[in-house]
């Protein structure tokens, strides 16, 4: 088990300087710094290269996640919106191979959010696993894992709950698409949260980790002794990543529904020293 964090912790908007977020990461005792897939279009090949290089001196892994924009959406009755998604992906797709990232997580079976029913659930459904047997057979080719993040209702409606990532990535059929689970998600979702990390199993890609309102590990009331039991008894050997969200204004605290501070004001250094402090919680309950 590896851990990582999102790089969105230190900042309010979706952009960031990815060096100094580097350090933080390594600072703090990370292994991997997941980072917004999308920003690896907008990175020349040498940008791109720098920041490999960088990552790789200080060894930290980089794992990419996503939410694709509206008109990006491969579940979509739109023919034009389906192939945009194919696109968009595989796109970052191969600028993942430029700078060693070898996991993709995210929601993008659809767009993100997304809380509008396109005909019918059973439709979307059908057209998305269409277009992502395409996804998979480059994620193949370029020897990438595709991880489907499982969502809260209020942000898709089609993965909801484990049985129907399960569902969804066995209609995919490809060795390179796995689930990935939520706690923050799961919480909403799932009767039994070590259950459901049990039932997904093999098929269990990546893990995001977060309090019940997105407070970092440790900070609330989720079963993490549970839960980390759960995940040596599959045998998970992926990334566990932490997602908090935690101070309020800027696009990303918009963007995840968050309108006070769950920081107690915290100044940049408390929230270093906080999240380092979370990791040594959560791997001593994770590790066991
Ligand atoms: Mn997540």
């Amino acid at each position: 088990m590896k851990f990582g964090t999102l790089y969105a912790y230190w900042t309010r908007d979706w952009s960031c300087d990815y060096f100094e977020i580097a350090d933080k990461c390594k600072k703090a005792g990370f292994d991997v710094m997941e980072i917004g897939g999308g920003h690896l279009l907008d990175m020349s090949d040498s940008e791109i290269e720098r920041l490999r290089d960088y990552c790789r001196d200080l060894g930290l892994t980089i794992s990419c996640n996503i939410g694709p924009p509206k008109d990006c959406d491969v579940s979509s009755s739109d023919p034009v919106k389906r192939q945009n998604g194919v696109d968009w992906v595989c796109g970052i797709l191969r600028q993942m191979v430029k700078i060693g990232s070898k996991v993709l997580i995210g929601a993008f079976y659809n767009c993100w959010p997304n809380t509008v029913i396109d005909g019918s659930k059973e439709a979307m459904w059908e057209r998305s696993v269409n277009e992502m047997k395409k996804i998979a057979k480059v994620a193949e080719e370029l020897d990438i894992l595709l991880c489907l993040e499982v969502l809260n209702r209020f942000e898709s409606p089609l993965l909801n709950d484990c049985d129907e990532g399960i569902r969804y990535c066995r209609e995919v059929g490809s060795p390179n698409c796995k689930l990935l689970l939520d706690t923050f998600h799961m919480n909403i979702e799932e009767d039994d949260m070590a259950g459901a990390i049990r039932k997904a199993g093999d098929l269990l890609g990546h893990v995001h980790v977060g309090e019940a309102n997105r407070k970092l590990p440790g900070m609330g009331r989720l079963p993490w002794a549970e839960m980390g039991k759960a995940l040596r008894d599959i045998g998970f050997d992926g990334i566990v990543v932490m997602e908090p969200f935690m101070k309020p204004g800027g696009a990303v605290a918009r963007d995840v529904c968050l309108f006070r501070d769950l920081s107690d004001g915290a100044d940049e250094k408390t929230m270093d020293e906080n999240i380092a402090k979370s990791l040594v919680f959560l791997k001593s309950a994770f590790l066991g």
